[in-house]
């Protein structure tokens, strides 16, 4: 078997992601990489002024890192561009948000052209390529081009929308071509491999079997419903480290007797950060019993700052949770902590074991890995109980968490009043089934069950 190329966007080098700050995807691609000594190539996140290729190669934990400067335009057109104003906002079922630039489709293009270019001479006759993410959805196509003839995998991280969404993009056929030049295209969730099947059928005219062979566009690949986990043993020894424990102690300190409920959460409009605050604020409302008995604390680490959309959601944040604390607060209570920064993983997973009720629920999700991370890092003993958007990626195999529809602040804020009462042993049979999901189902499953399926 020869080497695994990963490509994704950007790289966050193994060394780096054990202890560090960075997220579920780039801890999941490390894990993977640990075990194969592959390449995982990337945008460096420089800018220079002209595009030269020239790549900056080093060494991390049995892993080449490659690493490619792009130029300033290629970063606002391409990433906070066509990536992050079009196919986020348009995958994660956005469209009021969706911009339609033709300058942001050509920077696309250019980019992934400039990938398969840099990444082309490193390429030898045995290796296998697996592509991350939609960043880089036509990249196969451009390596197909440059006469690139190995195994190609794509892994799509965000839901692939309703094929009505996807139609509203222009040239979506020619998007979807290019994915046809892959050999496995992999996605989180049913949901999401059902909806592409059915634009193959519907908006293509091409033909899906029941072993997920596509064919459409005169081309054939596969396709299959791969969920990414977490390092789920990693999460629990990061549980039981110092800091964990540290963090576990300060933060029940301050609670004062009183139940926390936790959001965790990149700064982004999908993750429902408004409407979780309104359905808090319900909850506040259809229960008076329990104010000053609970907090919420909800850590949003800011991310896309320069894309308006972010800049626009983060003060709506600040003014609703002010809104709802000023309405709410005492002299010795405040109902809502709002946090903005990052916290290592091991903080992460004490602040994660102390609190009382997990609230995910976002609007939409590939995976959010997240409730999966909550679960992991909970005392066996007295588990906290996982309340579940129904549109995340997570429901489909978390079906023992509370779950709901994110948009219903009524049933979110009737989920918090179940959680808060919620006798021991169902919290700890709803726990002992999820916690086995997650360590069962973890990212090396993941990991192991695509490669497995490229290499097939
Ligand atoms: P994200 O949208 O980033 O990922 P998610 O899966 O929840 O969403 O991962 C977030 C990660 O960031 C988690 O590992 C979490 O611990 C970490 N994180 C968040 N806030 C943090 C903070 N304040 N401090 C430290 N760490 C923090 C995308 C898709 C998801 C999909 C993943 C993986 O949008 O749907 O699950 O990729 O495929």
């Amino acid at each position: 078997m020869g080497r695994l190329i990963v490509v994704s966007n950007r790289v966050n080098p193994p060394g780096d992601a054990a202890v560090g700050t960075v997220g579920g995807l780039a801890m999941a691609i490390s894990a993977a990489l640990r075990e194969y000594s592959g390449i995982w190539f990337g945008w460096s996140g420089r800018t220079r002024e002209t595009f030269t290729g020239q790549l900056s190669i080093q060494h991390a934990d049995g892993v080449t890192v490659a690493l490619v400067d792009l130029e300033e335009q290629d970063r606002l057109e391409y990433y906070n561009g066509y990536a992050n104003r079009t196919l986020w906002p348009l995958f994660h079922y956005r469209t009021d948000l969706v911009a339609y630039e033709s300058s942001f489709s050509e920077g696309y293009a250019r980019v992934n052209s400039r990938f398969a270019q840099t990444l082309t001479p490193l390429i030898q006759d045995d290796d296998f390529i697996w592509v991350q993410d939609y960043h880089l959805l036509p990249l196969a196509h451009e390596l197909r081009e440059k006469g690139v003839a190995n195994r190609i995998g794509f892994f799509l991280h965000i839901p692939w929308p309703a094929r009505r969404l996807i139609t509203t993009l222009p040239r979506h056929a020619q998007l979807v071509e290019a994915l046809f030049d892959y050999d496995l295209i992999g996605f989180q969730t049913q949901d999401s491999r059902d909806a592409f099947a059915d634009y193959v059928v519907q908006a293509a005219g091409g033909a899906v079997n029941e072993d997920g062979v596509v064919t459409a566009f005169g081309k054939t690949t596969r396709i299959g419903a791969f969920p990414i986990g977490i390092d789920a043993k990693e999460f629990v020894a990061a549980s039981h480290s110092e800091a964990a424990e540290v963090a576990f102690s300060r933060t029940r300190a301050s609670l004062l007797g009183r139940k926390m409920i936790l959001g965790v959460d990149r700064l982004d409009y999908s993750k429902g950060l408004e409407e979780r605050f309104l359905a808090y604020e319900q909850f506040l409302t259809d229960h008076p019993e329990q104010q000053e008995k609970v907090f919420f604390l909800q850590v949003a680490t800011p991310s896309r700052d320069e894309v308006e959309a972010y800049q626009d959601i983060r003060s709506r944040l600040e003014a609703v949770s002010g809104r709802i604390n000023g309405a709410f607060a005492d002299v010795d209570w405040v109902p809502i902590r709002y946090v903005n920064r990052a916290y290592r993983r091991d903080v992460l997973a004490g602040i994660y074991r102390a609190a009382h009720i997990g609230l995910v629920t976002p609007l939409r999700d590939g995976m959010n890995l997240v409730a999966k991370e909550y679960v992991a890092a909970q005392d066996p003993e007295d588990p906290g109980v996982l309340v579940l958007s129904e549109l995340a990626g997570a429901a489909e195999q978390m079906r023992e968490a509370l779950i709901v529809n994110p948009f219903s602040r009524e049933e979110v804020a009737a989920a918090i009043e179940r959680g808060l009462s919620m006798p021991l042993e169902e919290r700890r049979a709803r726990w002992t089934s999820l916690n086995d999901g997650v360590t069962h189902d973890d990212v090396t499953a993941w990991r192991d069950s695509f490669v497995e399926a490229l290499q097939r």
